[in-house]
């Protein structure tokens, strides 16, 4: 069975992963979610980072492991899920735009995270707070406006319903978790940009009713936003 692992108490970039394998319903085990006694918690993460597991490792989680293989960085990851549950056109072509698509969500989640965190991770975001302020006033003005008119207009050359091909693939799964975060993280920021980007707006709606991702939302195993992952509500990074 599929092992994805992944910080315990946070959604993070884990959770662009969880979206495909729940989409499709597929069994797989969120190791570090397990207690101690079964394996589970960050240590499953840490031993890992320090290569206790024959084979290569990829530098930071998201981890996906399948069999003898162990995968890192978001997108690859996705990709690979992807392919395996049918999420990514066959075509050798549109499976590179989609990555292309993939690494660019990946760079706006980039983003959103150095707004709470502009000095680094190794401070508290307590004592990097003004900077964070600085920074997140360029993010929550031009910036998501030049992220969400990019991905809008993306989206509409290629039809408007979905971002890649003729089908639903987890580039729009992914679009839907870089939205709900950012709604979560900053609410007036969203509520302003989203209104120039209504197929972006559209698309989210289509994805969080999808059967396999609506059964998953309202399941305990989608932890709810929190203060601890990449997209955080802090009202003073907030601005309409
Ligand atoms: N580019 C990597 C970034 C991975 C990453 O930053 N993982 C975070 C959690 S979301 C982490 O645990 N980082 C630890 C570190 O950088 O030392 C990806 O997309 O997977």
């Amino acid at each position: 069975v599929l092992k994805l692992y992944y910080w315990p108490v946070l959604q993070g970039r884990g959770e662009f992963v969880r979206l495909i394998l729940e989409d499709a319903g597929v069994p797989y085990v969120d190791v570090a979610r397990l207690p101690a006694d079964e394996g589970g918690t960050a240590k499953a993460i840490v031993a890992l980072r320090r290569g206790q597991r024959p084979g290569q490792y990829g530098f930071a989680p998201p981890y996906l492991e399948d069999g003898d293989l162990l995968l890192a960085q978001m997108p690859n990851v996705c990709q690979y899920a992807a392919r395996m549950v049918g999420l990514v056109p066959d075509d050798a072509g549109l499976q590179a735009l989609a990555n292309q698509h993939m690494l660019t969500i990946a760079d706006a989640v980039a983003e959103a995270h150095d707004t709470h965190h502009p000095l680094g991770t190794a401070l508290y975001y307590e004592d990097q707070k003004d900077a964070a302020i600085e920074r997140a006033r360029g993010f929550t003005g031009n910036r998501m406006a030049q992220w969400f008119g990019y991905f809008e207009d993306q989206l509409t050359r290629n039809g408007g319903q979905f971002f890649v091909g003729a089908e639903t693939s987890y580039v729009d799964l992914a679009m839907f978790q870089l939205l709900s975060g950012l709604e979560y993280a900053f609410p007036k920021a969203y509520a302003h940009h989203i209104e120039a980007a209504p197929m972006l707006a559209a698309l989210r709606q289509r994805v969080g009713e999808r059967d396999g991702i609506a059964a998953y939302l309202a399941s305990p195993r989608r932890l709810p936003f929190n203060e601890h992952g990449i997209f955080r509500r802090y009202a003073e990074l907030d601005r309409a």
